[in-house]
């Protein structure tokens, strides 16, 4: 049986954190493979890249999620005990909690709320010089995601609990300072979560039924059992955060729009636009470099030998970058998702095969949902300059950003 190509003896952690999302596909290019073994964070690991690879990764029977996710991933992004982590009957059983809060309703009352939302923060920027839209998008979602859950949220709290939410997403691939920022925001937004789960199941707490914030709060386990005070909290903060991280995917449209100009007057007239538009932005900037999942049991695929236990790391960027599956994949063109074939395993921003009943992420039709939104804000609802600014996006850094975070001015609101 043939090894699967390995890269280097040596440690690479340090090389994947210096070269971000190009670690795995460059890697592909420079053995002419989508499959090669190397060693990361102490272990053995194995990185494929693609369809078939993708397709092959959301095999439950050969791979679990338990112990997939790094250290330094459940420290800060993801937390302990939550849905990420869970396999077969305990993540199907959780899978359908969040499947059911966020429905089609939901998502049409969410893209609501923050209209609403964006309206009101378009008309307070008019009286502002400049402004930092990542953080200003992130104020405008965390109030958004708050009021649909059930989650209170006073005036004075808002920008706290924001940059807690952010902190968690943007210190994910961070070492040193940004690493320990994250961990103590987690630390802080799951007290804060604990403590409404407390109030609420105290009665101390009035919040309708139906809001997410009661229905976590009541939701029973496989065994019959509420749910831990603190994986409660972590459920919620897997509705907040992921919510506040489209954020980043507004940035990047605003990005693409300064590029591509021809495409403001487009999605100004016409709202068959909005969606193709939405979609080549999340193929292009997919946050998530790679998922991560462990061998389930030994198997051989392509004659390669997997063995139980091994992490193995599925390249979401690169896949979605992949030349075998769209044409000229680096250049921007909204038009290709009119003939996109709706692949489960070819376009995996957040993750590939069927959210439903597979790890892939419950809040897909939201983040669409939300974007197009905002695309209607940013070209039919304001007019704005964007001074001169570093807007380079550095593929070592993750998750990846605009260097300014894209500061506007001379905002003015278009009724
Ligand atoms: C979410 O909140 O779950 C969705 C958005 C998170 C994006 C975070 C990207 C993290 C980059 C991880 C790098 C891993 C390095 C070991």
């Amino acid at each position: 049986m043939p090894d699967i190509p390995r890269v280097s003896q040596a440690e690479s952690s340090l090389s994947l954190l210096g070269e971000g999302y190009s670690f795995i596909p460059s890697r592909c290019h420079r053995l002419g493979t989508d499959i090669f073994q190397v060693r990361l964070l102490m272990q053995n690991t194995i990185c494929m890249s693609g369809k078939e690879a993708a397709t092959l990764f959301y095999d439950e029977r050969l791979f679990q999620r338990q112990h997939a996710a790094p250290r330094m991933l459940q420290k800060t992004l993801f937390g302990e005990g939550g849905v990420q982590g869970l396999d077969d009957e305990a993540h199907r059983h959780r899978k359908a909690l969040f499947m059911s809060l966020l429905s089609d309703e939901a998502v049409v009352e969410l893209v609501r709320l923050s209209e609403a939302y964006w309206q009101a923060a378009i008309e307070t920027w008019q009286h502002r010089d400049r402004l930092v839209l990542m953080t200003e998008v992130q104020t405008i979602l965390t109030r958004t995601v708050c009021e649909w859950a059930g989650v209170p949220l006073a005036e004075d709290e808002v920008t706290q609990r924001r940059d807690q939410l952010a902190a968690m997403i943007d210190g994910a691939g961070g070492i040193g300072a940004r690493h320990w920022h994250a961990r103590r925001s987690r630390k802080e937004a799951e007290t804060w979560m604990v403590e409404l789960i407390r109030q609420w199941r105290a009665g101390a707490l009035k919040v309708d039924k139906d809001r997410p914030l009661a229905v976590i709060a009541r939701h029973r386990d496989t065994d019959g059992a509420l749910l831990n005070e603190r994986v409660a909290a972590v459920e919620m903060l897997n509705l907040l955060r992921p919510t506040v991280a489209v954020a980043r995917f507004v940035i990047f449209a605003a990005v693409e729009l300064l590029a591509h100009p021809q495409w403001r007057q487009r999605l100004q007239q016409e709202d068959s636009a909005l969606e193709p538009f939405a979609q080549e932005v999340r193929r292009l900037h997919a946050f998530f470099p790679f998922t991560a999942a462990r061998v389930r049991k030994d198997f051989e695929w392509r004659g390669y030998f997997f063995q139980k236990g091994t992490r193995v790391l599925l390249d979401l960027y690169g896949t979605n970058r992949d030349a075998r599956l769209w044409e000229e994949p680096e250049a921007f063109r909204p038009e290709r998702f009119s003939t996109w074939d709706g692949g489960a395993f070819n376009f995996i921003t957040q993750g590939g095969g069927d959210a439903a009943t597979g790890h892939r992420c419950p809040g897909e039709p939201l983040a669409i949902a939300l974007l197009v939104n905002a695309l209607r804000m940013l070209t039919r609802r304001m007019s704005y300059a964007v001074p001169a600014q570093d807007l380079e996006i550095k593929a070592s850094r993750m998750p990846a950003q605009p260097e300014s975070l894209l500061i506007i001015s001379d905002v003015r609101y278009v009724p």
